[in-house]
């Protein structure tokens, strides 16, 4: 009898620290962007939003972020996200946002202008993709690998 109240003790503390586990959520969220201004910037929003970690990959263009529940939720945290300027897979952001965004980190959008999408490619401030040094293409850069970029003769061959 006395292995059956310690078991049922220990099944006690395990179900208790599940449920403090479970206000501990990790969710991974797509998120639009380019470079790594983009990944600070929207690091910093889903901080500020109540994420207590938050990496996004810019190849990837996945944002992890990790949250108490009960401070927070997946949708305020893409909400902070959007309000900088950039699109997550539940929240647009709005075209005023995104306009303010660097030339650079103008990420290609299903609804801006063809112009607007590419303006890395006429910007010399690309700074990640070292895209645009000395007018040249820097080898299988991403921003060289646009197609876009072709048009604008951004990846000529030197
Ligand atoms: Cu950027």
């Amino acid at each position: 009898m006395k292995t059956f109240k310690v078991y049922l003790f220990s099944l006690l503390l395990v179900s208790f620290s599940f449920a403090g586990f479970a206000q501990d959520q990790s969710e991974t969220i797509k998120v639009s962007g380019e470079c790594g201004m983009c990944q600070k910037k929207i690091e910093s929003a889903a901080k500020s939003a109540g994420a207590t970690f938050a990496s996004w990959d810019a190849d990837t263009k996945e944002l992890l972020v990790k949250y108490n529940a009960k401070k927070t939720d997946k949708a305020k945290i893409q909400k902070a996200v959007a309000t900088v300027g950039y699109d997550t897979q539940d929240v647009k952001a709005t075209d005023e946002a995104y306009e303010k965004l660097h030339g650079c980190c103008k990420y290609e959008r299903a609804s801006a202008n063809e112009a607007t999408a590419h303006s890395c490619c006429g910007d010399q401030k690309c700074a990640k993709e070292n895209c645009h040094k000395d007018g040249k293409c820097t080898k299988d850069m991403t921003c060289c690998k646009e197609s876009g970029c072709e048009k604008k003769d951004c990846c000529k061959k030197s």
